[in-house]
């Protein structure tokens, strides 16, 4: 199915803003001297999360995530990752920019999906998911999620990703 559509405004009223700068996530690089040397010059904003959450179980949660260009010694800008605390799945949706979606099920295998304008990516149930921005603009993407998934962070934080998405 391939659907041409006009350019469009994309509205919603976010409840929850998350911006995430490099001081929250410096542990995530595989560069921790660039990234300690980054730190004592500047804190950049590495991305943020404009959300719409609902609570409980069998509503849905939804989020416009904005990730700025960059790197930090080669490894592009990128979010935290989480597996789901709950078994569910979430889809995403890219809106601008170019970048990866990379998931990794619980045995550490890895995949990556193109994220740009207009390509639906599934992420199936217990799988970890990234969004890294491998463009020289900011990288804008729609996810939608259960209300009850839950973000565990601290499984990727302790052993990563198998794989890391840098500059060539
Ligand atoms: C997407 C969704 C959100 C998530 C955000 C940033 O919008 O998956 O649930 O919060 O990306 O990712 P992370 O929470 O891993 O930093
Ligand atoms: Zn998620």
């Amino acid at each position: 199915m391939d659907l041409q559509l006009d350019d469009f405004r994309l509205t919603f009223e976010e409840n929850k803003k998350t911006v995430r700068k490099l001081s929250d996530m410096k542990d995530f690089y595989a560069d921790q001297r660039m990234a300690t040397r980054t730190l004592q010059l500047y804190d950049p904003t590495i991305y943020a999360v404009y959300a719409h959450e609902s609570e409980g179980p069998g509503n849905l949660s939804y989020a416009v995530t904005v990730i700025n260009p960059g790197d930090i010694g080669g490894e592009y800008y990128m979010t935290k990752g989480h597996f789901h605390t709950k078994p569910t799945a979430e889809l995403y949706l890219g809106l601008e920019g170019e970048g990866i979606l990379l998931l990794q099920d619980r045995k550490g295998k890895a995949k990556k999906l193109p994220l740009q304008p207009g390509k639906i990516s599934y992420v199936p149930k217990d799988h970890a998911h990234r969004a890294i921005n491998t463009g020289d603009s900011q990288l804008k993407f729609l996810a939608i999620y259960s209300s009850d998934s839950g973000h565990d962070y601290s499984t990727i934080k302790e052993k990563g990703f198998e794989e890391r998405v840098k500059k060539k």
